[in-house]
This record gives structure tokens, sequence and C-alpha cells, in this order.
């Protein structure tokens, strides 16, 4: 019950007090017994009728009043339900959103998971840690798939990079587009330290070789695999400029 119904209760008391001390009062001034019997019990039969009235009102007021509380406490039952579905639909949600993101970062990570190296190319190269290799060749020679840039391997020495392929326990089909000019571009690949496994001859055929290295999935224990090249060259020169390199599923 709120402070006003109180106020309305305690009006309606003292009121009625105030109504019976006039009528008593009032009663008083009528001469005739008679009379003043029926006034005093028609006015106070009144007050108890207006009494029962201000109950029952009172009672609407209460009752309005626990009903409020009822529908409030409801209400506020209904918000922290509604709190909880929403925080559950929210966490719910943020789960899903996690979950979504992780899948996001995972589709990102497999976005990002690059199974192509573009030698020539910095900002391609940059994901790619390069160790090894000579300087960058812009503006070169059109390699079959259309790249000019390229970098050479060090003669009789190392070059070597990381790639990513987003599946394990695959084949895959190592493309390397590598030129074969007038020195002895004879070079082996490794992959994951592990090899040769693709052995190549120079043939100072003056052309871009398109090399399809089918490598097993038993070298690939991790979606970043180190692709090595062994430059063999007899000569000092035949530094077998390489164009690019490519992770290719088989199924391509
Ligand atoms: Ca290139």
């Amino acid at each position: 019950m709120e402070i006003n119904n109180y106020v309305l209760l305690f009006s309606g008391i003292g009121g009625f007090a105030i109504s019976l001390i006039l009528i008593i009062v009032s009663a008083k001034k009528i001469k005739d017994e008679r009379k003043r019997r029926v006034a005093i019990s028609g006015i106070i039969v009144g007050l108890l009728i207006l009494g029962l009235i201000v109950l029952v009102i009172n009672y609407y007021f209460l009752d309005n009043d626990v009903k409020s509380e009822d529908v409030v406490g409801r209400e506020e039952v209904k918000d922290v339900e509604e709190e909880e579905k929403e925080e559950f639909e929210s966490t719910g949600s943020l789960e899903q959103e996690e979950d979504v993101n992780e899948g996001k970062l995972g589709d990102q990570k497999t976005n990002n998971c690059d199974a192509y190296v573009d030698l020539g190319n910095e900002q391609d190269e940059s994901n790619h840690n390069l160790y090894g290799w000579q300087g960058i060749f812009r503006n070169q020679p059109e390699s079959p798939s259309g790249d000019k840039t390229f970098r050479y391997q060090s003669i009789r020495g190392w070059a070597s990079l990381q790639l990513c392929v987003s599946q394990l326990g695959v084949d895959y089909l190592l493309v390397t587009e590598v030129q074969d000019y007038g020195c002895d571009d004879s070079f082996d690949i490794y992959i994951n330290d592990k090899g040769p496994v693709y052995s190549y001859e120079g043939t100072q055929s003056n052309s871009i070789i398109v090399h399809n290295v089918l490598i097993s999935s038993d070298y690939i224990n991790s979606s970043i695999v180190k692709v090595s090249f062994k430059n063999n060259a007899t000569d000092d020169c035949g530094a077998a400029g390489v164009y690019n390199i490519e992770f290719k599923s088989v199924e391509d």
C-alpha cells in the first residue's frame, strides 16, 4: 500500500469522526427527542453507508495497489526474464558472434592462410618469411601465368620461404615458375627441410618453366610449410629466378 492510500484511509476516519461530532452537536439542538433519534439514526446509517463506500473504494485502491504491485512484480520478473533472455540471447548471440568471429577468424586465417607467394612483390612476400633470396627483379620477361617479377636463388645456396596450407592430411601440388636461361639453372626443392622432393637440371632453354610437383601429405605436418630451393648451379650465374610458388589442391 502506498502512502496515498494511508492518507485516504485516515482522511476517511478523520472525516467520519468530525461528521460524528457535528451530528452530535447538531442533534443536541433538536428539541424533539423522537426527531432527534431519527435524525441521528439516519445520519449514522448514512455515515455507515458512506464509510462502507469509502472502504469499498479503499479496497478497490488496495486491490489495485496489490494488483499493480503484482503487475509490477510480474513486470519486474518479466523484465528480469527478458533481461536474462536478452542476456542469454545476447550471450548466445555473442557466443555465436564469437563463434562466428572465430569462424571468421578461422576464415580469415584460412584467407590469410596464403598458399601463394608472388616473389618480387614485396607486399606479398612479407607474409612468407623469405630467407636466403637475392634481390628483386621487376618488369622481367613474363612468365606463363603473366608474372613479371622474381628473385634469384643464391648460387649453390639455400633460399626458403613459408606458405600456408588450409588442410592437413592431403597431398598438394606445388606449382612454381622458374627461369631456365643461359646459365645452369639447376635446383632441388625441399619441403620442411626434407627431400629433395624435386630435382631440376637446367637445360639452358631460355624459357620460364612451370614446375608441377606432387607433395605427399607425409611432408606436411603443419599448416605452415617451409619450401626451400637448393641451388645446384655448376656455374656462377645459374641462379634460377623464381617468379612465384603455390600450393594447389591436387583436385584443382
Ligand atoms: Ca613474381
